[in-house]
């Protein structure tokens, strides 16, 4: 599969992060293309991606963008060796499917957007503080719930709906998650440490937070050093 697919990407990127993820999680062979975002794009990459973004991936000769579709795209590639989403071939498949797509949804546009909305568009600690506070309420209101609906044949897994396998809902999620428990710790300053802690007394989520950091496909692609680095470089860019 190597020569079928390039994946441009940059490693500071959550949403390039879940495309590679998913490459790894199934075992595809790919090319991988740093695309450096301190910089203008290239004519070359604006070719590829006339949004200017990571991530994209080629597939033969087709361009695919934007993160969600990339994985989804991958998910449901024939042939895969293993799965991270059941095929939409039974009406319970379906609605897994449609399941796990809102569960996604939700947790993007309430905690992983949240996290940018935190370290750089927050007027002062006040502000930073209500919108953890309303990211952990939408955690225990929205987001729990979904966590607590499980397969009633294999009910006991750490992934979504009690699988033991990881799915494409971790695949979206757990880049963001590794940044804000990573990025979150009290000693690099960057979050104030209310997140985390609040996080961590959220049992279902914690533990859903802590199987996804873990995996193998989140944690080696993430380098805690050089993404404060990075953070404290924007933070202190805006400050100018
Ligand atoms: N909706 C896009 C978001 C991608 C995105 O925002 N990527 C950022 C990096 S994290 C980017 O390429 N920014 C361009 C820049 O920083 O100039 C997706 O899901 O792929």
């Amino acid at each position: 599969m190597s020569a079928n697919l390039t994946f441009y990407t940059n490693r500071y990127c959550p949403w390039a992060s879940r495309a590679h993820i998913a490459l790894q999680e199934l075992g595809l062979e790919f090319k991988e293309e740093f695309v450096d975002l301190t910089k203008p794009r290239t004519e070359e990459y604006l070719k590829i991606n006339p949004r200017g973004l990571v991530p994209a991936l080629q597939y033969k000769d087709t361009i695919l963008i934007e993160s969600g579709i990339i994985t989804q795209f991958l998910a449901d590639l024939p042939g895969n060796s293993k799965s991270i989403l059941p095929a939409p071939t039974t009406p319970e498949a379906c609605l897994f499917r449609a399941r796990l797509t809102l569960f996604v949804d939700t947790f993007i546009s309430k905690v992983g957007s949240q996290l940018y909305q935190i370290m750089l568009n927050s007027k002062d600690e006040a502000e930073k503080e209500t919108k953890i506070a309303n990211a952990l309420e939408a955690i225990k209101k929205d987001i729990v719930p979904m966590l607590e609906i499980k397969d009633a044949e294999k009910p006991n897994g750490p992934f979504f709906g009690g699988s033991e396998e990881f799915t494409l809902a971790e695949v979206n999620c757990a880049s963001f998650l590794i940044r804000i428990y990573k990025l979150g710790q009290e000693k690099h300053g960057l979050i104030p440490a209310s997140f985390v802690k609040g996080l961590e007394q959220i049992e279902v989520f914690n533990n859903w937070a802590q199987a996804c950091i873990k995996r193998e496909s989140v944690s080696s692609i993430f380098d805690e050093e050089a993404n404060v680095a990075r953070w404290n470089e924007k933070i202190a860019a805006q400050k100018l």
